[in-house]
């Protein structure tokens, strides 16, 4: 087991990762930017390590000041948490070559999973269903009319190397075509230095469901089911649920099973997601694969009664999984409301100082946050600040649960998105569970065509 863990994170994660050190005995050092020096994360760990100046390529990103702080606390492993070099093959490859344990899969599975075209390509191959598309080389507008017109109207326009909907392109003819492809393949060359393009169809009125993974050094692999993050704006999740409402038992079984074959086919080790699209005929179709722990885990923490941040450790230093698919009991539901230093309307970032806050608790309330009263919400990083996240046995209660977690979510001298959160919370089509990633559009400013979910949107089931 290792004896001492350097955090590469700030925020809310980097604690929660101290957290599962802790209760493992295992020794933590932080790292942080000048500006988070008197960050919770800093103060709960063994040891920490200034590593640069607030701009996180000065810091959180920078591999050589990370490695060096790895090296003089003489650490036995990195975890990465989400973001920064969580999905960063390279920074994967040096900790190997420096004899530090990079928590999370091995440098191929990252390049493999960082390859959007690729990861499709390989999802294809192994019989794991995706949307009909071409993910071989497109030269040009011209080439990928003939694509489109090949997989038929509407399609989408990828980044290889994006991910997380950054560099996409929605296409509904020809005409869009002759602008959209020139555009993604710019904003794709700008944002991550390649101009590399794949094209699916589009799925309409999508829930966005993925499933958790675990996989061990040994060949084990299990789900924990799934979670529903439909609700997002702009790519940002904002609420995130499990079970999701859309979920028949079988159909669960159904996607948790072809996870867990892909992992199997591809030798996948340690924490990861598969994201499926869930279209409104139930049919479920790959869309990427997340190689590290994600924001919303603990959801599928409070339902399985898991700790996947431990896992992620034991498994890192070579244990094997101590339960099998059959032990993996699925109880209750959970819902995470993600509370960002944002305003409630524009959600324009709202960095600042937080004059006064309470933070809520009670029976199946947990919050994982990293900010107290004092704290100034420095403006160079994620506003992500708090995730409320609650636990019942029915869906209503746990919805009635959040409202009141949320009326205790007390935060002065910055804005907050909980007023959106109490806003979705009493939407009765999110109440019904039919919800789909067009869901926040009704909430938006000058919005005409507003508040009804088309017919064809994916229902909820009755639970
Ligand atoms: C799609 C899709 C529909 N059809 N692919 C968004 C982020 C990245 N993971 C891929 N995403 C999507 N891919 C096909 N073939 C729908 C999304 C999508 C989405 C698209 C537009 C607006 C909001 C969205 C929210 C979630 C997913």
């Amino acid at each position: 087991m290792f004896r001492k863990i350097l955090v590469a994170n700030r925020g809310e994660i980097a604690t929660r990762i101290i957290w599962a050190c802790r209760e493992l005995g295992i020794r933590t050092v932080a790292v942080h930017s000048d500006v988070d020096r008197d960050s919770l994360h800093v103060r709960f760990a063994d040891e920490a390590v200034c590593i640069g100046p607030a701009p996180s390529s000065k810091s959180y990103l920078n591999i050589p000041a990370l490695i060096s702080a790895a090296e003089i606390t003489n650490v036995d492993a990195i975890h990465p948490g989400y973001g920064f070099l969580a999905e960063n093959a390279n920074f994967a490859k040096i900790c190997g070559a420096c004899n530090i344990t990079f928590i999370g899969p091995g440098p191929d599975i990252l390049s493999l999973m960082g390859d959007k075209a690729r990861a499709r390509q390989t999802m294809k191959s192994i019989g794991v269903p995706v949307t009909p598309g071409y993910e071989g080389l497109i030269e040009d507008e011209e080439e990928a009319i003939r694509i489109a017109e090949d997989i038929g109207y509407p399609v989408i326009v990828k980044a290889s190397a994006g991910g997380g909907g950054r560099g996409m392109r929605i296409v509904r003819n020809r005409e869009e075509m002759l602008n959209a492809f020139p555009a993604a393949r710019q904003e794709s060359q700008l944002a991550f230095n390649s101009s590399d393009l794949y094209i699916e169809r589009y799925v309409e009125n999508a829930r966005h469901v993925e499933i958790q993974v675990l996989g061990d050094n040994y060949g084990n692999i299990v789900h924990l089911g799934e979670r529903d993050c439909s609700i997002q704006r702009r790519h940002q999740k904002l609420l995130e649920e499990s079970p999701s409402t859309a979920l028949t038992p079988e159909l669960r079984a159904r996607m948790g099973d072809t996870a867990v074959r892909a992992c199997r086919e591809i030798g996948y080790v340690n924490a990861g997601t598969i994201e499926f699209l869930l279209d409104p005929g139930m049919n479920f179709y790959f869309m990427e694969m997340n190689t590290r722990i994600q924001v919303e885990h603990p959801v599928t923490e409070m339902v399985t009664n898991t700790d996947l941040v431990r896992e992620q450790i034991l498994i890192a230093a070579g244990e094997r999984l101590e339960f099998d698919q059959d032990d993996i009991v699925f109880s209750g539901h959970s819902i995470e409301c993600r509370i960002n230093a944002e305003s409630p309307s524009t959600f324009a970032p709202s960095p600042g100082l937080i004059t006064a806050m309470n933070i809520p608790g009670g029976p199946g309330v947990r919050v994982d946050t990293a900010v107290y009263p004092g704290w100034f919400v420095p403006p160079h990083y994620d506003s992500l600040i708090a995730k409320i996240i609650v636990h019942h046995r029915d869906r209503n209660k746990a919805i009635a649960r959040m409202r009141r977690a949320l009326e205790a979510m007390i935060v002065e001298g910055i804005k907050t998105t909980v007023p959106v959160h109490q806003k979705i919370l009493s939407d009765p089509d999110f109440v019904a569970g039919n919800v789909s990633t067009r869901f926040m559009e009704r909430f938006e400013k000058n919005n005409e065509s507003r508040n009804e979910l088309p017919d064809h949107a994916v229902q909820g089931v009755a639970s």
